[in-house]
């Protein structure tokens, strides 16, 4: 019989041998006929299943609300400082995408780890945070540096209202919202921000949908794929930022020495 040289490669998501290439085993024609979008391709391709609509959309709510916010959080200044320096369009894409992290963008597992261990345990939210401030460790998913309770986040109050309405069970949102009721009975601006929004409601979406079994949801959390969703989303704004500087021909930036305390 044949003998099959072993592979260095296993891959399981696209296989591109046929005539078309197929995503999780669904051909590309299929999904263009049937009108599909880009949440199916990511339910698809991250999570190796067709998912139901109300999931793809929330998917795609994600990437619409985190494509850009502004120049002047990190990801946007390093990509507008990376254009100006003349560099090309990988270049600066990569060094905004760098900045995304457990500060920036990038507390969206963190916060699904947390909130889902907390809430798992029967924490109440001061136990909670008071456990998280004895280990010295910021609350991921909570906190903003303009948004506060004054000033709220129309992104959170979108998928907030998204995840109500269209999520069998909201449980993990709601344990969320819980703590920041408490977080910010110490400060103003420590909202639920858009992380941990994001965070809680994929937990949500995980245990609700019926779609994974518990091993494959502490996989899905333990590997952490969903700061994936804001690397992916804030990619389109910082390819805009790009453009913007080389459509604006914009010189060399150079910080100004009287917004720099000089000392020793
Ligand atoms: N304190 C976000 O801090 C920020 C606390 C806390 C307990 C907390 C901070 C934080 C967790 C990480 C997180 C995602 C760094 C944020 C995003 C995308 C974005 C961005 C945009 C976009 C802001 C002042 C005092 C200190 C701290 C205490 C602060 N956060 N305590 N748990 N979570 N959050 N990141 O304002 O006693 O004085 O020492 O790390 O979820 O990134 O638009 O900008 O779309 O691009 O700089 O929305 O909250 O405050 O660091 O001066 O702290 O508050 O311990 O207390 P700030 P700090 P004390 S969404």
């Amino acid at each position: 019989g044949k003998v099959r040289a072993p592979t260095h490669i296993i891959s399981t998501i696209c296989d591109d041998r046929g005539e078309e290439a197929t995503y999780a085993g669904v051909r590309m024609s299929s999904l263009i006929e049937s009108d599909k979008g880009v949440g199916d391709v990511i339910s698809l391709l991250w999570f190796k299943r067709s998912l139901p609509s109300y999931c793809t959309k929330f998917i795609e709510m994600c990437i619409m609300l985190c494509a850009d916010h502004g120049p002047c959080v990190s990801g946007a200044h390093n990509t507008i400082v990376t254009a100006r320096a003349g560099k090309d369009l990988v270049s600066s894409l990569v060094s905004g995408l760098l900045t995304i992290g457990p500060r920036f963008g990038g507390a969206i597992d963190d916060a699904a780890r947390y909130f889902k261990d907390a809430c798992d345990k029967g924490l109440t939210p001061y136990d909670y945070v008071e456990a998280m401030k004895k280990k010295g460790i910021r609350v991921p998913g909570i906190g903003h540096r303009i948004k506060s309770a004054d000033n709220r986040d129309k992104r959170v109050e979108l998928l907030t209202n998204y995840g109500r309405t269209f999520f069998p069970s909201v449980r993990y949102l709601e344990y969320a919202l819980q703590v920041e009721k408490y977080t910010l009975t110490k400060a103003n601006n420590l909202v639920l921000n858009v992380d941990g929004c994001i965070g809680s409601l994929f937990l949500d979406l995980l245990v609700s949908s019926a779609m994974f079994t518990q091993q494959e949801i502490d996989e899905i959390v333990g590997i952490g794929y969903l700061n994936g969703l804001f690397v992916l989303a804030r990619t389109i704004g910082l390819i805009g930022h790009t453009f913007d500087q080389k459509r604006l021909k914009q010189p060399l930036y150079r910080h100004p020495w009287e917004d720099v305390l000089y000392t020793k």
